[in-house]
């Protein structure tokens, strides 16, 4: 009975990631978004931005947007200038492109047929369109025509943990044979805004926001000659802190999405943290934070410092999202899944006994718009 319980619990088989090719260095950036934006008079606000980005712990970004696609469309330099249709296009277009990337190396690693894929979530605040750009994904994979499609749109940084939970619940909840893609992009496309000196929310959206696109691959019941498990699912659940929906926002407007970041982010996520490790751990027994792996979405250095502090963790527990934070910045959604993928990687390079850092038990903590917080409950697999 035990073994048939475990067996019907869901894994992650196989994770990828992708970004556009176009690497900007973090010490570049001011210049590069200064100059592009046509900016530079503004000199106290670029030594701001400076300050920022010097802050940020991030050493490079990818964005698909470069100088010759402003130059393209020059609105979408232009602080508030109607900007949505230039946006849009671009984003309809080049987000299912890079999903595909992401999606056909997580297949890859899983070994399988497109065949026996029998659902597809895809998640992207980048961009709304109808048919939805899961109908667009599966067109050019050319996945079969029986996939269960579900798109998640709008849900800001959380959604990557988002898609896990939903998987969970589709894989352990139809049939041994399921097996279901997760596609996660996002393409700073929406939201790249010039400077404003009375808007300050731009410059720190600016500062840490990026491209990225993360795939995985989750099912219940394996067939072991031919799968193997990343990570098990234990258990998913989201909650939203009360009275926080300032926090985070974002509303589609002509000029692209206009977002506002308030500065007690960090600490209102700080603030709530430990209850919900107490909340989801106290029953498995679990009181020792150290004694986790941790994924938690990169929102910024102040949110991984607040985990850190609010938690009593050491570095080396943080260190997949920091890593993540420096070499992609805050991709929104997708970031989590990248901190997933580097988890298990340097857990085998470094000859750990799991993909969880040589530990058992892990969290996946995704923030974003409400305040909402995604809790996944992972446990790791032996590295042979
Ligand atoms: C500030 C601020 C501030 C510091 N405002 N000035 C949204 C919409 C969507 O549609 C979809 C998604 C999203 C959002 C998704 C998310 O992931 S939200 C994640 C939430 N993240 C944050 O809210 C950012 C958290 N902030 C930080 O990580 C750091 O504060 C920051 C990288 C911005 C700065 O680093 P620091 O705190 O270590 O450094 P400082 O010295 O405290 O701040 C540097 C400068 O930035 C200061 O200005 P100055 O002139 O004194 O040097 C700060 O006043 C300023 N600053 N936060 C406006 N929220």
């Amino acid at each position: 009975m035990a073994s048939k319980v475990e067996s019907r619990q869901a894994a992650v088989l196989a994770i990828a990631t992708a970004n556009p090719p176009n690497i900007f260095y973090q010490a570049d950036y001011p210049d590069f978004y200064f100059r592009v934006t046509k900016s530079e008079h503004m000199t106290q606000l670029k030594d701001k931005f400076k300050r920022m980005c010097e802050k940020s712990m991030i050493r490079k970004r990818h964005m698909y947007l470069t100088e010759d696609v402003i130059k393209e469309n020059p609105n979408i330099g232009i602080l508030n200038a109607p900007s949505f249709n230039a946006r849009q296009e671009i984003m309809v277009e080049e987000v299912p492109k890079l999903g595909k990337e992401a999606a056909l190396k997580a297949i890859k690693e899983w070994g399988q047929p497109l065949s026996k894929l029998t659902h597809l979530i895809f998640c992207t605040s980048s961009g709304v369109n109808m048919p939805s750009a899961d109908y667009h994904l599966a067109k050019i994979m050319g996945l079969p025509p029986y996939v269960q499609r579900t798109m998640i749109y709008q849900q800001g940084c959380f959604a990557g943990a988002t898609a896990l939970r939903l998987a969970k619940d589709i894989a352990e909840n139809n049939g041994g044979h399921t097996r279901i893609l997760i596609v996660c992009v996002e393409l700073m496309v929406v939201c790249f805004q010039a400077p404003s000196d009375t808007y300050l929310d731009l410059l720190v959206g600016n500062a840490i926001f990026s491209d990225g696109a993360a795939a995985a691959i989750v099912g219940a019941d394996l067939d072991t000659t031919t799968e193997r498990p990343i990570f098990n699912i234990v258990s998913a659940n989201q909650t939203t802190i009360p009275d926080s929906e300032d926090g985070i926002v974002g509303h589609i407007r002509e000029m692209g999405m206009k977002y506002y970041l308030s500065r007690t982010v960090p600490q209102v996520i700080g603030n709530n943290i430990v209850q919900c490790c107490r909340d989801t751990f106290t029953p498995l027994g679990i009181n020792d934070w150290n004694s986790m792996f941790y994924i938690v979405h990169p929102g910024g250095p102040a949110v991984l410092r607040m985990m850190e502090e609010k938690l009593g963790l050491s570095k080396e527990r943080m260190r997949a999202s920091w890593h993540v934070l420096s070499e992609y910045g805050n991709m929104w959604g997708p970031s989590v899944l990248f901190i997933l993928d580097e988890m298990r990687n340097k857990s085998m390079e470094e000859g750990k006994s799991t993909t969880g850092e040589g530990l058992e038990w892990g969290v996946m903590f995704g923030f974003g718009p409400g305040l909402t917080v995604e809790t996944v409950v992972l446990r790791s697999v032996a590295i042979n």
